[in-house]
């Protein structure tokens, strides 16, 4: 945690005196604190302190090894005392925390320049957007439950089964195979509804004939997998398996392509290009993948839009899709792990389409 702190102090500018991190997330990154969604972190040069109420100050003082805990009273009284004895005047804040927080921070601390700009979050960002070696294993943890819930599943699903079922089936399988939380609501939608991108599972029943559609992670040690499998329920229309095969074919080939060094959109276009080629332009609308780590939407994007660097230790999902509006859809979706010479697919689930 402590090279946390010493990397974003490198990134800052140079007369860079003070940061205040206030989101969950980033609490979280700095401190490995997970517990509770209270806290105010204060990052200075020379030290880190952290300022936690009452509920969490025993698990804080018994965990949080890089800054010093202090009991919250009034927390931003007790941060203008701490910039006060340090002297600093200028201090950063992240620019997702609420309008509302940051006016409140700058009424209390008078005398301070308080910049809300992007420039510290997207410091952060930057830094979390590259993986550690501990990082990555708990993301491949987090996998290797998400690819046994996908197995379960496959038993699991038949005719008649409701979507809100199944959808709780995968969580509590998640999380009764040590998964602490999931990464994400769980998307497991049937039928017609699978041309909604993120359907909402629902009273509806598994019907034979039926696309399936389940995209959904674990969440372990704080950190998010991301996965999409369509499967068919007793047999399959040489429509929805030319979809299919459309669908995998761009999934694939991106996985192929990509690797360090490229821009985001370079990727996502491997994958148009092959879903508008096949003639299905215009029901692919969402990009083809984005960063997975403490969150499950990270930056950067393998998006049309997005020009960032994606670079080696990253870890992004690549997911096209085609969705044919009140018929049916179909994506296909892995996390990988971005390297200078390619990129390694995190998960072992199989790809084919699959017949139950
Ligand atoms: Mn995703």
């Amino acid at each position: 945690m402590k090279q946390r702190t010493e990397k974003l102090l490198a990134a800052m500018p140079r007369d860079f005196e003070a940061a205040l991190i206030s989101t969950d997330v980033n609490r979280f990154y700095f401190l490995g604190f997970d517990s509770g969604d209270a806290g105010t972190v204060l990052i200075l040069p020379e030290k880190t302190y952290f300022i936690i109420d009452s509920r969490y100050i025993e698990i804080a003082e018994a965990t949080v090894k890089d800054a010093e805990v202090i009991l919250e009273k009034k927390a931003l009284e007790q941060v203008r005392e701490l910039l006060t004895d340090h002297s600093v005047k200028r201090l950063y804040m992240e620019d997702k925390a609420t309008v509302a927080y940051a006016n409140r921070v700058r009424e209390a601390l008078p005398g301070v320049e308080v910049d809300t700009s992007a420039l510290l979050s997207d410091a952060v960002e930057a830094l979390r957007a590259v993986k550690s070696k501990e990082e990555l294993d708990a993301i491949r943890r987090a996998q290797a439950i998400t690819d046994a819930c996908f197995a379960h599943m496959l038993d699991y699903i038949k005719p008649g089964v409701r979507e809100i079922d199944a959808a709780l089936e995968m969580e509590l399988f998640m999380r009764g195979h040590g998964a602490g939380k999931i990464a994400f609501d769980t998307i497991f939608v049937s039928g017609a509804k699978t041309s909604l991108p993120h359907g909402v599972p629902g009273e509806k029943r598994v019907d034979a004939g039926d696309f399936v559609t389940m995209d959904f992670g674990a969440r372990v040690d704080g950190y998010c997998t991301d996965m999409t499998r369509t499967v068919a329920v007793g047999s399959a229309t040489d429509e929805q398996r030319a979809v299919y095969d459309t669908v995998l074919k761009a999934q694939l080939a991106c996985c192929a392509y990509a690797r360090a060094g490229q821009e985001g959109r370079a990727v996502d276009k491997v994958a148009r290009d092959i879903i508008y080629g096949a003639g299905y332009e215009g029901f692919f609308g969402h990009g083809l993948g984005h960063a997975v780590g403490i969150e499950i939407h990270e930056s950067p994007r393998y998006s049309p839009s997005c020009a960032d660097i994606v670079r080696a230790g990253m870890v992004m999902t690549i997911e096209p899709g085609i969705y044919l509006p009140g018929r049916f859809g179909v994506r296909i979706e892995d996390t990988v792990f971005v390297r200078e010479d390619g990129c390694e697919i995190i998960g072992t689930s199989p790809k084919e389409l699959i017949v139950l």
